[in-house]
């Protein structure tokens, strides 16, 4: 058996936060680990369309996204959630929801200018266009995790080895 837990990835856009989490979803999957997965870009579709990215839309976002991922931990689940995150604050709360040594921060770390050389969907040179408003890493904050209980760097390890180093973490805390 395997116990619930919340692994919350924070990281820039295109950082790979959600390549890394759907990898290590199959990883678990494999091993018969229930796993939940959700990211800004299937909530923003649906549950938070109403949202935008101000500080206060962002705030909202994080928190029904907290609340979500807090109903598949009570069910069970080790959950995958994959959001820019970018406010200490939001984060925190996020945390608060569930019980400690069952919440991993995972920051996934890569440097702006490579997030900005890979800009899958065109996002960043829409933002350096003045384009997009309030676009995190060009024109709003990212506050970097002070305490994260993971810290990966997609610039630098593969998503192979990135996954393989978070399952390690899991099986030695006891979570699978
Ligand atoms: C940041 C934005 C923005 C702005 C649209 N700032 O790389 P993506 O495209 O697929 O993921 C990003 C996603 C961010 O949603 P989150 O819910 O994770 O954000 S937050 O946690 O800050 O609430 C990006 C896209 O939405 N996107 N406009 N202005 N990212």
């Amino acid at each position: 058996g395997h116990k619930a837990a919340v692994l919350w990835f924070t990281g820039l856009s295109g950082s790979g936060k959600s390549t890394v989490a759907k990898a290590l979803e199959r990883r678990l999957f494999e091993m018969g680990v229930h796993t939940f997965f959700i990211d800004g870009d299937n909530l923003r579709h649906g549950l938070n369309g109403d949202l935008g990215f101000t500080p206060e839309d962002r705030a909202e976002n994080i928190r029904r996204a907290a609340e979500v991922a807090r109903l598949a931990f009570e069910h069970g689940n080790v959950v995958l959630a994959s959001f820019i995150s970018p406010y200490e604050r939001d984060r925190e709360f996020a945390r608060s929801l569930i019980p400690s040594g069952r919440f991993f921060e995972v920051y996934v770390k890569c440097d702006v200018e490579v997030c900005k050389r890979r800009d899958p969907k065109g996002l960043y040179a829409r933002a350096l266009r003045g384009e997009i408003k309030n676009f995190t890493g060009v024109d709003a904050p990212y506050e970097e995790p002070r305490s994260p209980e993971l810290v990966v760097e997609t610039d630098l390890q593969s998503v192979d080895e990135i996954v393989e180093t978070i399952l390690q973490e899991l099986v030695r805390v006891g979570i699978v």
